[in-house]
């Protein structure tokens, strides 16, 4: 969101995996889960969606959401429904930004969740983003909440109509996707927390 935006930031690294989360965010209190955010004002956030609304309400120049009322109403709607939904989605496809998998079978509910997503994605194209890669042309915070599933939507090869595969595209040859996955290359975990009993094939380059 932040980088996306041109909004300055200082990162600090929390172990997920190291067992050193709690401490690693004890100065944050009460985060207890990544993301979590301090504001140049001392408040604490420690969820995506109300960094999202911090920062809209914080930098209203900046345009993080589309500017038709319209458009706007969707991509809020889209925001939450990611934010609080797609269960089966986010349990059954951990987010891997390093590899694919092949051979990936997604369930029902896997499906349910990812006709929904076609149904967003289609209906922001078709009506509000004709002028630009993204849901609504110029790349907002949609997008950021959907930078994770173009990315599950890669390493499980899950099926994605022309619309969909032209936005992920997108997103695996943004910038920040770019650093985002470089980034994950360098981390190392022991033991591997994923375990899938797939074979893994090498992540598609720039998208292609
Ligand atoms: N609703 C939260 C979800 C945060 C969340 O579940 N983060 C996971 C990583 S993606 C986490 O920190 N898990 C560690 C834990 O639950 O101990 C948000 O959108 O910010």
């Amino acid at each position: 969101m932040l980088e996306a935006f041109d909004l300055p930031y200082n990162t600090h690294l929390v172990g997920l995996y190291s067992g050193t989360m709690a401490a690693d965010l004890a100065h944050i209190a009460p985060a207890r889960t990544v993301p979590a955010m301090r504001t140049p004002q001392g408040g604490i956030l420690t969820d995506s969606l109300a960094m999202a609304e911090t920062l809209v309400e914080q930098h209203p120049d900046v345009p993080l959401l589309p500017h038709d009322p319209a458009a706007r109403a969707l991509a809020r709607s889209m925001i939450a429904e990611m934010h609080s939904g797609f269960m089966a989605l986010r349990e059954a496809c951990p987010n891997i930004i390093t590899h694919v998998w092949e051979g990936f079978e997604p369930s029902q509910a896997v499906r349910k969740d990812l006709a929904r997503i076609e149904l967003f994605w289609t209906m922001a194209k078709e009506r509000y983003g004709q002028d630009g890669p993204w849901l609504f042309g110029d790349y907002t915070l949609a997008d950021v909440f959907y930078a994770p599933v173009a990315c599950r939507m890669t390493t499980y090869q899950l099926p994605a109509s022309k619309i969909a595969k032209n936005y992920i595209a997108a997103h695996l040859n943004d910038p920040h996707f770019l650093t985002w996955r470089k980034d994950a290359l360098t981390e190392t975990h022991d033991p591997y927390p994923y375990n899938f009993d797939l074979a893994r094939k090498p992540w598609p380059v720039n998208g292609s």
